[in-house]
């Protein structure tokens, strides 16, 4: 053996010395990381929407509208919505029924039928006035948001909107308002905080925060433009209740 290849045997062998020394740190680090990441699994991942949205029919937000209490445009796209992974809209394809069941335009079945474009024939017009839409989620629901589309092939207001969870048709079990924006009461539901908005491709959003209901009914009393009330869609993000 020359004194060479005695050096070159000396580094190989601390050299495994020393990646064996290391080895159980490594493998300690990786398990201390684990843990981190399994809370969330455990409680469910939270992921976005799986919003779908139609096509804009017009750009931007105008700000000219004369409409109190009206919220500023935010100017961009909406922040993603988070909710559980496998939340899907529950109100697709649903029964609706309506103060006015006999529409001036459109069917009620259009409230539900996942055509949002905006332009004539893909909305239907109710009454003048207060007049609102149910619809059956078929079964109780852990319901996230409800987005709705009054109209939008032109900028509009609609007003007194009023968003209700129950656990009846009826309306008089365990109803909830998730939104409301009647602030001085005229549709008798009780005083709303929440502010006009203008409607736009992007629909309204609206926090459930999980609750359990089988019907969602959403008010309004005409718009800016007339006393007609109008949807194009309804879409409750849920998923069967346990
Ligand atoms: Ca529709
Ligand atoms: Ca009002």
């Amino acid at each position: 053996m020359t004194r060479h290849t005695g050096v070159v045997r000396t580094i190989l062998g601390l050299s495994l010395l020393l990646c064996l020394s290391l080895l159980p740190a490594a493998l300690h680090a990786q398990a201390a990381q684990a843990p981190a990441k399994a809370p969330a699994d455990a409680g469910g991942q939270l992921v976005p929407l799986p919003i779908q949205l139609p096509k804009p029919m017009f750009e931007g937000t105008p700000q000219n509208l004369s409409v109190p209490n009206l919220q500023k445009p935010l100017g961009r796209p909406r922040d993603p919505f988070l909710a559980p992974a496998g939340v899907t809209n529950v109100a697709k394809g649903k029964k609706v029924t309506s103060s006015d069941m006999e529409p001036v335009i459109g069917e009620l079945e259009q409230v539900t039928d996942g055509d949002k474009k905006g332009a004539d024939g893909s909305f239907v017009e109710l009454g003048p006035g207060l007049q609102y839409v149910t619809i059956d989620l078929g079964a109780p629901q852990e319901v996230y948001a409800v987005l709705f589309w009054h109209f939008h092939k032109t900028a509009r207001v609609y007003f007194d909107v009023v968003v209700q969870l129950a656990d009846d048709a009826a309306f008089k079990k365990n109803v909830r308002t998730i939104f409301d924006n009647d602030h001085d009461n005229t549709s008798g539901l009780g005083k709303g905080t929440d502010m006009n908005y203008v409607e736009t491709a992007e629909g309204k959003l609206v926090d459930a925060k999980g609750a359990v209901a089988r019907y969602a009914r959403l008010y309004s009393r005409g718009n800016n433009a007339n006393e007609l009330n109008h949807y194009v869609e309804v879409e409750v993000f849920g998923r069967p209740a346990k």
